[in-house]
């Protein structure tokens, strides 16, 4: 029925079995890994992962059609796959050209507990018809051993079946015995046929039982005693079956005997060559030709800059308005905002350079997929990806108007979820590189709502699983008095899992240098996730800006100067240096400009992770005699600095400077993010702005 490509997203329970008989993974092999062989060769890095969530893909023939078959990779936190592989499958049928979905399949193999349990399963269900994240129906396989560990299923849901969380996709639910091969074989074809027809989600629900405990060792009479008394006795799925085809006259006894010995040496002869076994790595294969590991420091820059030419083409297709189009008036306040600060008549806001990194991207021929709540709009009423002609509410979006010959420009409403729409996103970048796959908190605290894909994928998917993945998480964050919400993206938290080079992690403060890590992003040879903690007051603040020609002379900055710099004392005469990130650096600068303080120089991390010690170290050097401090807003126990503390020390150890000690000036350790009340905030921001730049 056309299908050229299928992905699996599954748990343990019938993985091997899987691996084996679906995928043509070799018995040798997985006879090694049990006996401790390693699955990737040794020249390759990754701490790797236990064989139960490892990946593998295959090409196999089934009636003369060449498919591929791929089975991703996946954490122990159970059902936390599903949006990542129906991602992946999305990227692969944009990358086909797919109108119909019917070349490229997500099927997906769930246990009883888990599918009902686990509101990712009913997120992913969710989205499953929405325009920016359909895939043509995805394929379910409930592996319903009535059991989950040691829980019946009588407390593991409310209601009668495991599959009614798929009710609201008013998808057909086949219940069907597997005692009965033939059965599930019939109920497996009709909902391939039933996917490929109406390309919609449909749900296998395989009545069985688990023959063990929750593993091989484990005893099931603990708990379930009368159950396992009446399951020793049940006669196996396979003798149970070869009776029927001998009784039927399909199979001689002697066949079946033939065909189960058959097996068995088969088995036995992997069995003994699995000393000679070498695993290889195929890391950057298909769509990910071209890339490799990252090499040294310069090639981290990528070339970002873009020629004048290419900024008012970009610029002409964001400010036209089409003659037919009602526009918004206060939109059109804004497009022609736009239009003079790329001309260079007015300075340029940070949603000005994002669409312009945005625009310049596709014009090269990438594509940039943006989704998460609101983006179209965005939250704080800045972007304007979409515009809604006022008379028919039809859409209109301008940089799909760059070139005839551009990539692909989407931008997404999604739905009120973050854990599935962000692995959803996760799963697309794993399967396209040349995209700039973006995922956007509404603010940046509710991404804790996808804690595991953070934990478990963005970060560690690429040391785990060898996969790389350039997703990008563009997380609003500031302390503007909004309270204990709306405040804190939790930088500490990305900051705690930063480490052997896993991804990126910065808190940017002008609008040239977001538009630089952006295009940076695919301007490289190599991906890594982008955490940025974006601004929220800062979108309109009068010194929040950069010139137009930034985005043609410059590349992006880890550090950035003092804008002051030049009005200063002489670094050797700078009483203190205020180390900073993010929006804080502008209450400093307004106040000290208010106060009119020349010795005290304010310095901006705009990349804390990679955290570039040695250049930061050559940019401290000549504040021989100066003190350093940290300032930032967010309480001690939180914001960057337990992961800045002893590298800046470290960093200006490595300077020679006289004082090594960093001094912190913050909010107190506080449990909560922040206060509720707008006043005792102000204050507080004015305690810590005073303390940074004179106490
Ligand atoms: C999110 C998450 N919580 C808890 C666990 C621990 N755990 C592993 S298997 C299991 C039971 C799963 O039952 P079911 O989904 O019915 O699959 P089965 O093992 O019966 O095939 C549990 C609770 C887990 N792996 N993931
Ligand atoms: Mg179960």
């Amino acid at each position: 029925m056309g299908l050229k490509d299928v992905n699996i997203g599954m748990a343990h329970r019938g993985r091997l079995n899987v691996l084996a008989n679906v995928m043509g993974k070799s018995y040798t092999a997985i006879f090694a890994e049990f006996d401790g062989a390693a699955s990737k060769p040794e020249d390759v890095q990754g701490s790797g992962d236990v064989k139960y969530h490892l990946g593998a893909s295959s090409d196999r023939e089934f009636d003369g059609n060449k498919v591929h078959l791929a089975l991703n990779p996946n954490p122990s936190h159970l059902e936390f796959v599903n949006p990542v592989v129906t991602g992946k499958v999305r990227a692969k049928q944009m990358q086909r050209g797919e109108v119909e979905s019917t070349e490229v399949l997500s099927l997906l193999l769930h246990g009883d507990a888990a599918f009902a349990g686990q509101g990712v399963t009913a997120e992913t269900l969710m989205i499953a018809e929405l325009p920016g994240y359909r895939v043509g129906g995805t394929i379910h396989i409930v592996i319903n051993n009535q059991i989950g560990f040691t829980t019946m299923p009588k407390f593991s849901r409310s209601g009668p079946y495991c599959t009614d969380v798929a009710k609201v996709l008013s998808a057909p639910i086949f219940h069907v015995n597997g005692d009965d091969p033939e059965a599930v074989a019939f109920v497996s074809k009709l909902a391939a046929e039933y996917r490929q027809t109406f390309k919609k989600d449909v749900v296998i629900d395989m009545y069985c039982y688990r023959r063990y405990g929750h593993n091989e060792g484990d005893e099931p009479a603990f708990t379930q005693p009368l159950m396992y008394k009446k399951i020793a006795k049940m006669t196996t799925v396979r003798a149970q079956y070869e009776r029927q085809l001998v009784d039927e006259g399909s199979l001689s006894e002697a066949e079946a005997k033939a065909i189960y010995d058959d097996f068995n040496t088969l088995l036995e002869d992997c069995f003994s060559k699995k000393k000679d076994y070498k695993p290889d790595a195929d890391f950057f294969g298909g769509a990910w030709e071209g890339i490799s590991l990252p090499k040294g420091d310069d090639a981290r820059r990528g070339h970002t800059a873009v020629e004048r030419d290419q900024l008012d083409k970009v610029g002409a297709a964001m400010t036209n308005v089409p003659d037919d189009f009602a526009i918004n008036r206060k939109l059109k306040r804004v497009v022609d905002a736009r239009a003079k600060m790329i001309a260079g008549d007015q300075p340029l806001d940070w949603a000005t350079a994002e669409s312009l990194a945005y625009g310049t991207l596709v014009d090269e021929g990438f594509a940039v997929r943006l989704s998460g709540q609101d983006v179209g709009r965005g939250t704080f009423s800045q972007r304007h990806a979409i515009w809604y002609d006022q008379e028919t509410n039809d859409k209109y979006v301008p940089l799909q108007h760059v070139d005839a010959n551009q990539g692909r420009f989407e931008a997404y409403d999604s739905p009120l979820s973050e854990m599935a729409v962000m692995g959803f996103e996760y799963g697309y970048s794993l399967a396209d590189p040349k995209t700039l796959t973006l995922w956007e908190a509404q603010f940046g605290d509710f991404a804790n709502g996808a804690q595991v894909m953070i934990d478990q994928f963005v970060s560690s998917g690429e040391i785990k699983w060898l996969r790389m993945s350039g997703l990008v998480l563009l997380l609003p964050h500031g302390f503007e008095g909004q309270g204990p919400e709306h405040s804190s993206a939790r930088l500490e938290r990305y900051l705690q899992l930063s480490a052997e080079d896993n991804w990126q992690v910065c808190n940017i403060t002008s609008p040239a240098n977001y538009f630089h890590v952006l295009r940076r992003q695919l301007h490289r040879d190599f991906r890594k996730p982008l955490v940025i903690v974006t601004p929220k007051s800062l979108l309109r603040h009068k010194l929040a800006v950069s010139d137009v020609s930034e985005l043609q002379t410059e590349t992006f900055h880890r550090f950035l100067w003092d804008h002051d710099k030049d009005d200063l004392v002489a670094p050797e005469k700078t009483k203190r240096v205020v180390l900073c990130s993010g929006k804080v650096y502008y209450d400093l600068l307004q106040e000290r400009r208010d106060r009119g303080i020349k010795d005290v120089y304010l310095m901006r991390i705009e990349q804390l992770y990679p955290f570039a010690e040695k250049e930061l170290a050559e940019e401290l050097k000549p504040f021989k005699n100066a003190e350093f401090v940290w300032c930032q807003e967010e309480p001690e126990n939180q914001g960057a600095w337990h992961f800045v503390d002893r590298r800046i020390e470290q960093t200006l150890v490595a300077a020679g400077v006289k004082n090594t000690r960093p001094r912190y000036v913050g909010r107190k350790e506080a449990a909560s993010v922040a206060t509720g009340q707008a006043s005792v905030h102000a204050q507080e921001q004015n305690t810590l702005v005073n303390e940074a730049l004179t106490v």
